[in-house]
């Protein structure tokens, strides 16, 4: 759902060729469908059609978020150099940390990510083991000054992250914290219409010693994969599931499958995965899940009162979505020829209406006639409008990658007919105006 809008009067500036720089098809795609602009390296605008993919994305991660039982709140991008000395990382992060110095001559930083923030925030207001367990998280800008900032926003400098703060008594409630972290991101994944594998990982600057990261396979992606087919096909284990029971089980179904990186690979373990059962792509990291229980809760001194009325650290967890790469993983993943080739739950627009005929009178009824009756079905139209020829029309509804184009021209009207067309699947039928109006809103009811 959302606004509809006429074409001639959107900002949807479509590019015939992208850039030569753009050297993946995602950020090709991006660029010509007029998703994204890069103001600078790394750093993009994005453009009207863009952010609406952007923002369904987003919802689709704080709804299951939400579900798994984390609290949203929004912590600020720029943050305080001192909090970052407490937890000994400041000198650490090293370059790819963009500092700032204030009037006062303080030193401020552009968030990374956000531990040591959301450590300061927890041990100003829990001091009890009765209020946890606690798993905050915001959806938020980040900057890190990448040596190789590449392919879009797939590698970008400034990026839009989910990340999410689990806070436990122990490393047992912090495990099963973890584990309800995990089966929300394979739910969030499959959402989108992705095939994402969780694969055991090393946890590099954010510290601790138990690791997942979540890879979508795509040919173009920058992670060289061997996994056992089967946890390819598993899928999601669906909103269904009980959040408060033991999850460990479903997570041990995944893990036990083999499942490494390049960095992790093992070949032996690998070699005794069944031959046909073997896979090995490329593939994008979309989720990086972490537990490193008091890295920063001890020398942050984040405590609660336990019940015995002893003072512990908290056992923590950390647990990051990359929500603008996304976008190009999910391109990368569904895409032809033409364009873009948008899964419905991420769609800008549900479908394009394509006036071939602007001015003539049974065209403008028609397409009057069914902008109204949709929006108000509560799909999302997208109405060119414009003067432009039907064959360029074409093109931008291929390119841009609405799930569905409704095609309205005088040949067809003359025998009340208008045509269909699903962007997946190429699949065309010519049926009565009425009847595809009818169609097309039973499916939003669905
Ligand atoms: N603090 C932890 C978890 S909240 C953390 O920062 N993890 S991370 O470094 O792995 O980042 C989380 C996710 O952000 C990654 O899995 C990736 O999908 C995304 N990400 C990381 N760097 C970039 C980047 N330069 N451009 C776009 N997305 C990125």
């Amino acid at each position: 759902m959302g606004l509809p809008m006429r074409l001639s009067r959107y900002f949807l500036p479509t590019l015939k060729e992208a850039p030569s720089d753009a050297q993946i098809v995602s950020h090709q795609l991006m660029l010509r469908a007029g998703l994204i602009r890069q103001e600078a390296a790394g750093i993009y605008a994005w453009l009207p059609l863009g952010l609406r993919v952007l923002k369904k994305v987003e919802q689709i991660v704080r709804e299951e978020m939400d579900r798994a039982g984390a609290v949203e709140l929004l912590m600020p991008t720029i943050q305080l150099a001192d909090l970052w000395r407490e937890s000994g990382r400041y000198e650490a992060y090293g370059d790819e940390m963009l500092r700032i110095t204030d009037r006062h001559k303080r030193d401020l930083l552009y968030g990374p990510t956000a531990e040591e923030v959301v450590t300061d925030i927890f041990r100003a207001y829990v001091k009890s083991y009765k209020d946890l367990p606690l798993n905050l998280y915001n959806i938020q800008w980040k900057f890190r000054d990448e040596r190789r900032p590449r392919f879009g926003v797939m590698r970008g400098r400034e990026f839009l992250m989910k990340d999410a703060y689990s806070f436990d008594l122990n490393e047992a409630d912090a495990r099963a914290a973890y584990n309800r972290m995990f089966i929300a991101y394979l739910n969030t994944f499959a959402r989108m219409g992705l095939k994402a594998v969780p694969m055991k990982a090393d946890t590099g600057p954010i510290g601790g010693d138990l690791s997942h990261e979540f890879i979508v396979l795509a040919d173009t992606g920058e992670s060289q994969v061997f996994c056992h087919k089967d946890l390819v096909e598993m899928g999601a284990p669906g909103p269904d599931v009980d959040w408060d029971g033991d999850l460990q089980p479903l997570v041990d179904q995944r893990t036990a499958l083999y499942a490494a990186t390049e960095e992790m690979h093992d070949a032996d373990a690998f070699a005794a995965v069944p031959a046909d059962k073997q896979l090995s792509a490329r593939g994008i990291e979309v989720g990086h899940i972490f537990y490193f229980g008091e890295k920063y809760s001890d020398p942050m001194k984040a405590r609660v009162t336990g019940p015995d009325g002893v003072d512990v650290n908290v056992h923590m967890g950390s647990y990051g979505v990359g929500v603008s790469r996304l976008l190009g993983a999910i391109i990368e993943a569904s895409h032809d020829e033409g364009g873009i080739i948008w899964p419905e739950a991420v769609a800008p627009f549900d479908l394009a209406l394509i006036n071939l005929r602007p001015g003539d009178e049974a065209c403008d009824a028609a397409c009057e006639q069914a902008y109204a009756a949709l929006t108000a079905a509560g799909r999302a139209v997208l109405y060119d409008d414009t003067a432009e020829r039907p064959g360029g029309k074409f093109a931008r509804a291929d390119l841009i990658g609405l799930p569905w184009q409704m095609i309205v021209g005088p040949k067809g009207l003359a025998e009340g007919n208008v045509e269909i067309k699903n962007r997946a699947s190429g699949e065309r039928s010519t049926a009565p105006l009425a009847d595809v109006i009818a169609g097309l809103s039973a499916k939003a009811a669905a």
